[in-house]
């Protein structure tokens, strides 16, 4: 649908969340700069904003890039609250990571208070052929049973889905019919990032 002059573009607030090292950094950085990081610096929490053109729709894209970490799971329920959907993201090389993803979803539907929520299950690194614990059928199966959408993504070089993975979280976001004409600010301008990493990389992207 046309939009009107002026008038202001959806924002989604979108939330990347799972365990500690599966690659919510990577595939974040991959999707707003084009570039992989090889190195792993752990996160405790950047935001990044970028005008995005989704099927021939501009919207605003909000990414919250969370902690995996155990040390800072304090902050789960504050930043689960903002969110408008999620991105549960796993690494295809770590069974243990796959199996706290239910952990991750029971949480967000807990804090939301709902029996549903905007998510999409991405079953990462699957570059790592030669490494991988969890097989795609096991991804599929879990996405089932909690009836999300699966993709499979690879963050290295050449990237596997990555504009896939957040485009198709604001196509899901957008087909919820209250949730989509939600219009806001820009929000997580507060960053409590302090690491290396987070000091070099804490920007906005908003172009
Ligand atoms: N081969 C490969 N390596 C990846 C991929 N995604 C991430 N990595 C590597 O895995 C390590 C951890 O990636 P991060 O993106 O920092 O992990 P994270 O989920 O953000 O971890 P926390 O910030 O601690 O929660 C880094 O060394 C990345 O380069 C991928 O798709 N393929
Ligand atoms: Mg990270």
């Amino acid at each position: 649908m046309a939009k009107a002059p002026n008038e202001p573009l959806a924002t989604y607030k979108l939330v990347v969340v799972g365990d500690g090292g599966v690659g919510k950094s990577a595939l974040t950085i991959q999707f707003f700069q084009k570039l992989f990081v090889t190195d792993y610096d752990p996160t405790i929490e950047d935001s990044y904003v970028q005008h995005v053109d989704v099927d021939g729709q501009w919207c605003v894209l909000d990414v919250l890039d969370t902690a995996g970490q155990e040390e800072f799971s304090a902050m789960r329920e504050q930043y689960m609250r903002k969110g408008d959907a999620f991105l549960l993201v796993y690494s295809v090389t770590d069974i243990q990571s796959f199996a706290n993803i239910r952990h991750f979803f029971t949480q967000i539907l807990r804090v939301k208070d709902r029996d549903q929520y905007p998510m999409l299950l991405a079953a990462n690194k699957v570059d790592l052929v030669h490494l991988r614990q969890v097989t795609e059928d096991m991804g599929r199966d879990l996405a089932a049973q909690l009836k999300v959408p699966y993709i499979e993504t690879s963050a290295k070089d050449p990237p596997l889905n990555v504009d896939s993975a957040f485009h198709e979280i604001v196509r899901i976001v957008r087909n919820q019919p209250q949730e989509g004409l939600k219009r806001r600010k820009h929000w997580f301008s507060r960053s409590l990032g302090s690491s290396r990493r987070s000091r070099r990389l804490r920007r906005c992207l908003l172009q």
